[in-house]
């Protein structure tokens, strides 16, 4: 890793959002990092500082500043993290592919959930809930059994795709992982890392 320490900014929320697998990536890396968590009240200001000095150029956040440059959207920042740390993003083509397309299932996982989440709309809630959620679940399960059987994508060194996973599954709280064996048994054995653990005492979030 170099010599400076990660910032990212994200917002001030009571729970992981789109930063959450960064701090959790960092956190198992046993990486010092800064957190910016940025009120609401803040945010309209910020936003316009970020699109208007191109740290941002759309307005969203999580970014990370780190050796002089801000780099934008949770899965480039996940993978430029890789390359600095060496680490995560699988020992060849064929498994830096598989991390890709499981990152991409549970953005696609983070997505649904967060529709559901801020939405007030009853029908899209229930939708998630019985509908979305499950299939998408019974996705991960199976791409967590395909390859080398758990607990992670990728037997037993996780990827950042799997922090992905970790971050979505704290927010999302499904209510019970016994239908999906190998997500149960990926959500146990990340929860025993040192460093999982360790954020998972300390975090804001909590
Ligand atoms: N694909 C982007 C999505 C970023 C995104 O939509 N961020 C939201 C928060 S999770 C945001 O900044 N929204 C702008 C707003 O609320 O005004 C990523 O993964 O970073």
């Amino acid at each position: 890793m170099s010599s400076s320490t990660p910032v990212i900014t994200y917002f001030q929320l009571d729970f992981e959002g789109r930063a959450g697998a960064i701090y959790l990536l960092l956190s198992d890396a046993g990486v010092a990092y800064r957190r910016v968590d940025v009120p609401r009240s803040d945010w309209p200001t910020l936003q316009k500082q970020l699109i208007a000095n191109d740290a941002s150029p759309n307005g969203t956040l999580p970014i990370m500043e780190l050796d002089g440059r801000t780099y934008v959207h949770q899965l480039p920042i996940l993978r430029v993290l890789v390359r600095h740390l060496g680490k995560y993003g699988g020992n060849d083509e064929d498994e830096a592919y598989e991390i890709d397309s499981f990152a991409d299932l549970v953005a696609d996982y983070h997505s649904a959930w967060s529709r559901a989440h801020w939405s007030d709309d009853d029908s899209i809630k229930t939708y998630y809930r019985d509908e979305s959620r499950p299939r998408l679940l019974a996705g991960i399960d199976r791409f967590l059994a395909r390859r080398k059987g758990g607990p992670y994508l990728l037997g037993d060194t996780p990827s950042y795709a799997d922090f992905m996973l970790l971050a979505v599954l704290l927010d999302d709280k499904p209510p019970a992982l016994e239908g999906y064996p190998h997500l149960k048994a990926f959500s146990e054995a990340m929860r025993q890392r040192p460093g999982i653990v360790r954020y998972l005492t300390t975090r804001p979030a909590e």
